[in-house]
């Protein structure tokens, strides 16, 4: 795994929302949350809920900006799957039983097993594939930090901010934005690279993290915080 300890720190000024935030690179870690084909794709558990998937399309291309400017600068980049054990004895009975999906969690689908390990709708979408030595969370809930060895790593990486992105706003960003918020990171939101179903909770959903001073975390975009990083 490349280790952000073993890069020097340096320390750099993020234009955001509410107000400017200054990290060190060294000691931040970005997270891209669950851009799956599963949420992404037509055929997969996104999809299945009712939801037009090309929605989310918008944040693969600031997101991939992203992710070029954190690999060049040798930032810790974590990426998340949300899905089950094959068994699916890691499932809750809740979630599985939960609407009414055409297709339901562990179901066959186009793209395999809805939200099963191992399955190509499981996989990361190729345009942000992770690359060798980069951290892959498989997690089983909404937050990265639920029953993920991801508070253990990020403690172990001296890891302080958080640039978490990914799909969607309202559910897995934030969800996640809120447990990192409780554990002690400061979260960077960058509202270009974050997409959902339901335009309306994305923006609204930024809204909420930023509102209050900062009541969980900084808002800011892929243009600005490249810029930073550069
Ligand atoms: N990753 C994530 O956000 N999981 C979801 O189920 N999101 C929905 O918006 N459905």
């Amino acid at each position: 795994m490349s280790t952000a300890t073993s890069h020097a720190s340096s320390s750099v000024l993020v234009d955001a929302e509410p107000q400017p935030l200054a990290i060190d690179v060294g000691r931040t870690a970005l997270v891209i949350i669950d851009m799956q084909r599963d949420f992404l794709e037509p055929g997969g558990f996104g999809e299945t809920l009712g939801n037009k998937v090309s929605l989310l399309d918008a944040a693969v291309k600031p997101i991939a900006a992203l992710l070029e400017a954190a690999r060049k600068v040798g930032m810790l980049i974590v990426h998340t799957r949300e899905g089950h054990r094959p068994d699916m004895s890691d499932a809750p009975k809740a979630k599985v039983e939960r609407g009414e999906p055409h297709l339901r969690i562990g179901a066959k689908g186009p793209m395999g097993r809805i939200l099963i390990r191992g399955e190509a709708g499981h996989d990361i979408v190729p345009k942000l594939y992770p690359k060798d030595g980069e951290v892959i969370i498989d997690k089983p809930g909404k937050g990265a930090f639920y029953a993920t060895d991801l508070g253990a790593i990020l403690q172990h990486q001296h890891i302080e901010n958080l640039i978490v992105c990914g799909v969607t706003t309202e559910v897995c960003v934030h969800t996640t934005v809120r447990e990192a918020n409780d554990r002690g990171f400061k979260c960077i939101v960058p509202g270009d690279c974050c997409a959902s179903y339901f335009p309306e909770f994305h923006e609204v959903g930024l809204r909420m993290i930023k509102a209050q001073g900062g009541i969980f975390g900084w808002v800011s975009d892929s243009t600005r915080l490249v810029k930073a990083l550069s």
